[in-house]
């Protein structure tokens, strides 16, 4: 029998968001998960304190020294990391995730046209469709993959956010796409892969479709056919050059998953 008593409802309310959990600030965040070298601890600063403007300088005078994908990594991407441990504390809300999101896209996009300067020249190894899950707003990750399939030499095919599946679909066709990517970051619209996979099949496409974003784990993407989870944007290029390389199924793809994807070890 069901005991109800013992229930302490402090950590059900804890748990949705209905009180939050920590008095903490976010200088506290900050502390707690910032980088301490520079110059990534600036970059992470200008993006959970919303400064676009320093952002851009500082990531113009980092990319004198460093890759634009280290920049990305180990900057922007470490400042919204301090962004996602504020945002379920309460510490902050949705206009300021909304912020500091924009002044690490706009720093994403420095890195971009760094990453373009040296990938111009090389003719395409393949083609990607990228999309996000229809419904879904969230599209940092997606778009640091393009950056870094973009710099691997990748004609990247962008179709945004909130994409319709049979949008997608038509897309691959369209395109002859050599690979097909979809980011969801919510429980609701990660739904849409199996559509989209079970659609594709249909009309006799056989591509990789990679599986991506917060809410999504290898287990969910590896139950339907055509899809390859990718837990990190760094893994985009890795499985890319597999595919096009080497020619593998999705199926062969699978069974070598653990030996190709870097963050499978
Ligand atoms: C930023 C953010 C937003 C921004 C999005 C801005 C933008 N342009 O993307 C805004 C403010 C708009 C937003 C809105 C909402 N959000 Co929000 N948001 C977040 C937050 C804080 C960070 C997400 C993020 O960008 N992470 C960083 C990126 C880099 O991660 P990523 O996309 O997963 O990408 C990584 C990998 O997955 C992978 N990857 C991703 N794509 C690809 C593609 C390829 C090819 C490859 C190889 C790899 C790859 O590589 C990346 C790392 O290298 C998260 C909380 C969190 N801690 O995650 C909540 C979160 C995702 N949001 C959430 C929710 C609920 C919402 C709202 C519904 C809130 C509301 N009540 O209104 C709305 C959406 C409304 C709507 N339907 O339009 C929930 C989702 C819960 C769930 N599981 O369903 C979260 C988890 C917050 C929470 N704890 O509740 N949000």
């Amino acid at each position: 029998m069901l005991e109800f008593s013992k229930i302490d409802y402090d950590q059900v309310f804890q748990r949705y968001d209905v009180i939050t959990e920590t008095e903490a600030t976010i200088d506290d965040m900050f502390e707690e998960y910032a980088p301490e070298e520079s110059p990534w601890r600036d970059i992470a600063e200008d993006v959970v304190y919303m400064k676009e403007d320093k952002c851009a300088e500082d990531i113009k005078s980092a990319l004198r020294e460093y890759d634009p994908e280290e920049v990305i990594n180990k900057g922007l991407i470490a400042g919204m990391d301090v962004v996602g441990e504020a945002y379920p504390r309460g510490i902050y809300y949705l206009p300021q995730v909304i912020i500091c999101a924009d002044v690490m896209s706009a720093g994403i996009e420095l890195c971009e046209e760094k990453m373009a300067e040296t990938g111009e020249e090389r003719e395409a190894k393949g083609t990607v469709v990228l999309h996000v899950a229809e419904g879904d707003p969230h599209d940092i990750g997606k778009d640091i993959a393009k950056a870094m399939l973009n710099a691997k030499g990748y004609k990247c095919v962008d179709l945004g956010r909130d994409v319709p599946v049979e949008d997608v679909v038509e897309a691959v066709i369209e395109e002859d796409a050599d690979l097909l990517t979809g980011t969801a970051l919510m429980t609701t619209t990660q739904t849409a892969f199996p559509k989209i996979a079970k659609r594709l099949e249909e009309e006799g496409v056989d591509i990789v479709f990679i599986g991506a974003g917060g809410a999504v784990n290898q287990a969910f993407v590896h139950s339907f056919p055509l899809g390859i989870y990718a837990d990190d944007a760094a893994d985009g290029p890795v499985i890319a050059d597999a595919i096009v390389e080497k020619e593998l199924s999705w199926e062969d793809f699978r069974d070598q998953y653990d030996d190709i994807v870097p963050s499978a070890a």
